[in-house]
């Protein structure tokens, strides 16, 4: 087993046994490199078990993100059939790190999408648009990590939950949304936080993922990134995203 590879178990089995590892790297030796192929080996493992690969999830593309994690080079990490949660539905507290939730935009591609394109380019591949909420799960103790350590760790990816789909002729650029625990109003904002607008996260995506060899495909999910900082959730609790003019999505933790 490669150094790589074996860094790579190391996250796979935190993740499989919902149980925090010490940062890997707290000199900040690894490369971004070396990081993006520790994740790719990662979810190398999970394909192997028989998950499939369903899209693209961008990290810190909002200011509020950047600021919360103290990080500002926007990151992306790969989805898997298994982190999509179905909406509505309970996903259970132990079976996570320490679980937090934000509220995202998440866009279906009809067509392929790679390299440098422009934003009419990036519009042109959409399917639809849709509120979600991504469920981010550090490995690491305390959600505490460098940026090599969180490409290395799918960008703290865990779960996912897709509100309705609405057509991309939808204006997403500064869509209001709320997200609520239990009901209370726990963070508010805008799609427009996400790198001013939402298409440009997209348009991001396209381009990180060809450079890794992995272009965009048709029937692929981008999520663009939390576009308010993100909340604790704990067992027991309903959370919910309300966007305008799209929907909501949400889902109980057991
Ligand atoms: C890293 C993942 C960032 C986002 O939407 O900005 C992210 C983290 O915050 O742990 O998912
Ligand atoms: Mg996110």
């Amino acid at each position: 087993m490669t150094r790589i590879e074996e860094l790579a178990r190391r996250l796979d089995d935190a993740a499989l046994n919902a149980c925090a590892i010490a940062q890997m790297d707290p000199e900040n030796r690894l490369s971004i490199e070396e990081a993006y192929a520790i994740q790719a080996a990662s979810i190398a493992r999970r394909i192997e078990r028989g998950e499939t690969r369903v899209g693209v999830k961008m990290g810190f593309t909002s200011r509020a993100k950047m600021l919360q994690m103290g990080l500002s080079d926007v990151i992306w990490g790969r989805l898997t059939s298994r982190m999509q949660l179905e909406e509505g539905g309970t996903i259970d507290f132990a079976s996570f790190v320490r679980p937090r939730v934000e509220p995202e935009l998440a866009f279906l591609l009809k067509r392929p999408l790679r390299g440098n394109v422009t934003a009419a380019e990036a519009l042109a591949a959409v399917e639809a648009v849709a509120p979600a909420l991504e469920i981010i799960d550090s490995r690491y103790q305390d959600f505490k990590f460098t940026l090599p350590e969180v490409i290395a760790d799918n960008a703290s990816s865990s779960g996912f939950v897709i509100g309705p789909w609405n057509a991309p002729s939808t204006d997403v650029v500064n869509l209001g949304l709320a997200l609520t625990i239990d009901g209370r109003l726990v963070q508010a904002g805008s799609t427009a936080a996400l790198l001013g607008h939402p298409l440009r996260s997209l348009v991001a995506a396209a381009r990180l993922s060809a450079a890794a060899g992995e272009p965009l495909q048709a029937g692929w999910i981008v999520m663009a990134g939390g576009a308010t900082p993100a909340e604790w959730i704990l067992a027991g609790q309903h959370v919910s995203v309300e966007m305008q003019h799209l929907g909501s999505a949400s889902f109980h933790v057991r």
